[in-house]
């Protein structure tokens, strides 16, 4: 275990002190003035239940008191907490208590877009949509009504709408965040990486990050052991534009030009190979088409790489020297949204090669391989089999190597018509206007529908533009599905409901069970409350119900997770072996070893942009959070020194950015700062909202994803880049 000192002292330089005490302070007034003037201090429930403010699942404990929700922290006896949450998880409270919450059913009376509606009961909004989806199946097919989710909940509309018989199902978790990662490490090493990452930062003795910005990229146990490894001295090496939080505890820092990543990955790989310090012995027993990749990437060498990087050969050196010297304890993060460019896929795979190289796959300190727990499945219906080809991509039919729903595909089917008519969406948690890039190519999606309904918490952007809103309860308000967890021990989790909604918000299972009864599918939910389907499953798994219900959590048995441990390593690649050269990929055209091409100029006047994350925010949900917005209740665009004086702006001025096609954000504050390249500019992505029923969130900030009009498409999965925009600075 760590000392406290250590994750107190590494929050204190993060700058992420502020947002995790802060966090805690407010909680802790919002909770008051709901209990103020109550002379004597009521009862205190504390009952766990797991995070969904992001989707690293930390198991918390909510404190409720007098029946009302006073704060919520980590659970000891979760291995996504161990007992503390991130400044998010602890702002849930604020989630549950914004007044701007959706409050029942609403149909859209006025014209699309306009947020016009009137409230319905459940019944009359169920009905509705039932109606709608039958009336498309009749006249298109089941196929023709998609879902596009996000969430923990996502599973009841997906298991009642195939039932029903839908198919077409995308989540931006994949195209838009790692699902290029996943490709890039399956081609590799036949699996993808998985959420939680298994990377054993925990036994790491070197880390390097790739653009992973642990510390503002919030993945709360990994920014724990992080935080350790920190203070055990851990060199770490950053690969970043922008001298991110991570970069400043960095031994190394490279901030290569944006796009350029794939070379400096080649010269370290190439490095390896020419220096003798990868791990000969892995490589025998495990590598295929070796001697190809050898040759294919011998003329990328340092001062190739210094040269399109624009960092120099030395540091390039030196990093790689580095971390070869802890192989195979070296973890070369595979990242998590690794959507920058449209050539992801292939970046990941320098990557998974990379650590190949290091031999640090399986091994203790560098990527375990994560376990589950075994809790079978409660038996039900099989769904319906369409023989109809994909409009989610997920068929291989568009991208050879995608293996889950694509949401820009189902968005093309729509403006397309092929293979067939679009012409129903069922967005469950996902806010696309900010999620997918060019909103303008979402909308003019949407006038195509001829249902669109959105099952949100708030009245964002999506439900808008929404025929029906179904307003979902927090998660604090909810049973949701058992979670069984990935990682160094496989484990199970519950989510229950801590307090009762607020009004008539109903959760997601109810609302599911409730639809599929109007589509005539009612036998594919056989239960009457999502409790006595969960204490069946759990109970049937031969673990105890009650047990879990106090602890919140329960650990499978440990099985070997790396080489150390006893794991047997295999590859479920066409060779069975680590793809060194890929034949697969050759077969479908592409680069059997990864090619670097160079990223496009920036236009005269412009600058790249770039994102990230802020500690205190997930994506565009969690500005309207009365706590959250409170801590950030906007972003800033970074900009290096002498970029601002050759503009001639100043820090802190007020600066609009329009993008090379047109597209103009909200003012913004400029953050004039060291930390970024002259020739880039950073923001915090989820700002800028545009539904003015989002009281504290409406207009704040700028939309990096409105921004992001100039999209590339990853050939081999179909992810959609989000950094090959430019834009220029205004002064407002
Ligand atoms: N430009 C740009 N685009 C990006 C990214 C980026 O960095 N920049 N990041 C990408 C990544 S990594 C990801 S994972 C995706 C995220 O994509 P999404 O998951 O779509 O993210 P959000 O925009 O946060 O939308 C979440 C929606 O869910 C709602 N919500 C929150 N909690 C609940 C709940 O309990 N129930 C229901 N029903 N609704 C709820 C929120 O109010 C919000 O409307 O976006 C991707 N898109
Ligand atoms: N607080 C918080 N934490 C989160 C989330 C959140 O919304 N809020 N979202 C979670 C989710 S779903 C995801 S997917 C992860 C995403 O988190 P990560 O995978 O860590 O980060 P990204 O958003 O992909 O990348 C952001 C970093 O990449 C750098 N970068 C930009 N362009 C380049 C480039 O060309 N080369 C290199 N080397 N670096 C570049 C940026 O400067 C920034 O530091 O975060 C997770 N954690
Ligand atoms: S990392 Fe933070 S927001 Fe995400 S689940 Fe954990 S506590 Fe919640
Ligand atoms: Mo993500």
């Amino acid at each position: 275990m760590v000392s406290r000192f250590t994750r107190r002292r590494f929050l204190q330089i993060t700058g992420s002190a502020l947002g995790a005490s802060a966090a805690g302070t407010a909680v802790w007034s919002l909770g008051a003035a709901g209990t103020a003037g109550a002379a004597t201090p009521g009862e205190v429930k504390t009952i766990p239940t797991f995070c969904e403010m992001c989707f690293w699942r930390c198991g918390g404990i909510a404190h409720v008191r007098d029946g009302r929700l006073w704060k919520f922290e980590g659970n000891p006896l979760d291995p996504q907490s161990r007992g503390r949450l991130c400044p998010r998880g602890t702002g849930a409270v604020g989630a549950h208590h914004d007044p701007d919450r959706l409050r029942q059913p609403l149909l859209r009376v006025g014209e699309r877009g306009k947020e016009q509606w009137k409230p319905v009961s459940w019944d009359e909004a169920l009905a509705f949509v039932a109606e709608r989806m039958n009336r498309i199946k009749a006249e298109h097919g089941p196929e023709s009504v998609a879902l596009l989710n996000h969430g923990f909940g996502q599973r009841f509309f997906q298991h009642v709408l195939k039932s029903w018989g839908a198919v077409n199902i995308a989540g931006a978790s994949y195209a838009q965040c790692r699902g290029a990662r996943d490709a890039g490490f399956a081609l590799t090493f036949g699996n993808g990486v998985g959420s939680p990452e298994p990377t054993d930062i925990r036994h790491t003795r070197c880390l390097v990050l790739i653009g992973s910005h642990l510390g503002e990229n919030m993945h709360n146990s990994q920014v724990q052991e992080f935080a350790e490894a920190v203070g055990r001295g851990v060199p770490v090496i950053v690969v970043d534009p922008r001298y991110s939080v991570a970069a400043s505890k960095a031994k190394y820092w490279l901030p290569v030009k944006p796009g350029t990543d794939l070379a400096l990955l080649l010269a370290w790989a190439n490095l390896l190979v020419t220096e003798g310090r990868y791990d000969r012995e892995f490589v025998a027993a495990h590598g295929h088409g070796f001697d190809k990749f050898v040759q294919a990437i011998r003329h990328a060498t340092p001062e190739w790489a210094a040269a399109q990087c624009d960092v120099s050969a030395d540091l390039i050196r030196a990093a790689a020297r580095e971390f070869a010297a802890h192989r195979p304890a070296t973890i070369v993060h595979p990242g998590r949204r690794v959507n920058w460019y449209g050539d992801d896929t292939q970046r990941s795979r320098a990557v998974a090669l990379l650590n190949a190289l290091l031999g640090s796959y399986g091994r203790a300190g560098g990527l375990y391989i994560a376990q589950s727990m075994k809790v079978p499945p409660v038996a039900l219906p099989p769904y319906p089999k369409s023989t109809r080809p994909r409009a989610d991509g997920s068929d291989g039919a568009e991208f050879p190597f995608a293996d889950e729903g694509i949401t820009t595909s189902i968005r093309k089917a729509t403006l397309t018509g092929q293979p067939y008519p679009v012409k129903g969406w069922f967005v469950y948690s996902s806010n696309l206007m900010q999620a997918l890039p060019d909103e303008r190519e979402t909308i003019e999606a949407i006038q195509k529908l001829d249902l669109l309904v959105v099952c949100d918490t708030v009245p964002g952007e999506m439900a808008g533009w929404a025929d029906v809103v179904l307003p979902d309860t927090t998660f604090l308000e909810r049973h949701d599905e058992l979670l069984v967890g990935y990682g160094r021990t496989g484990w199970a989790a519950l989510r229950q409901p801590v307090v009762a909604p607020p009004h008539d918000q109903k959760p997601a299972w109810w609302i599911a069970k409730q639809l599929a009864g109007k589509l005539g599918v009612a036998a594919c939910m056989p239960f009457d409350d999502l409790e006595s389907y969960l204490r069946q499953r759990v109970t049937a798994a031969g673990l105890d119900w009650e047990r879990l219900k106090k602890d919140g959590v329960v650990m499978g048995q440990h099985q070997p997770v790396t080489v150390e441990e006893g794991l047997q390593l295999s590859f479920d690649t066409p060779s069975g072996k680590v793809e060194f050269w890929s034949d697969q990929l050759a077969a479908k055209g592409f680069d059997a070893v990864p090619k670097y091409t160079p990223p496009a100029p920036a236009p005269a006047g412009h600058f790249r942009l770039i994102t990230g994350r802020s500690p205190v925010h997930t994506f565009s949900r969690t500005q309207t959070n009365p706590l959250l917005h409170d801590l950030m209740p906007d972003n800033d665009v970074w900009v290096h020194p002498d970029t601002a004086a050759g503009l001639g702006l100043a820090h802190r001025d007020w600066v609009t950015l329009t993008n090379q096609d047109g597209i103009t954000s909200n003012r913004v504050r400029l953050r004039v700062t060291q930390r970024i390249r002259p020739d880039t500019l950073y923001t915090v992505y989820g700002f800028g909202h545009k539904a003015p029923a989002l009281k504290r969130a409406h207009g704040r900030g700028a939309s990096a994803a409105a921004l992001n009009t100039r999209y590339a498409t990853d050939p081999i999965m179909g992810a959609t880049s989000i950094h090959t925009n430019f834009v220029k600075l205004n002064k407002a």
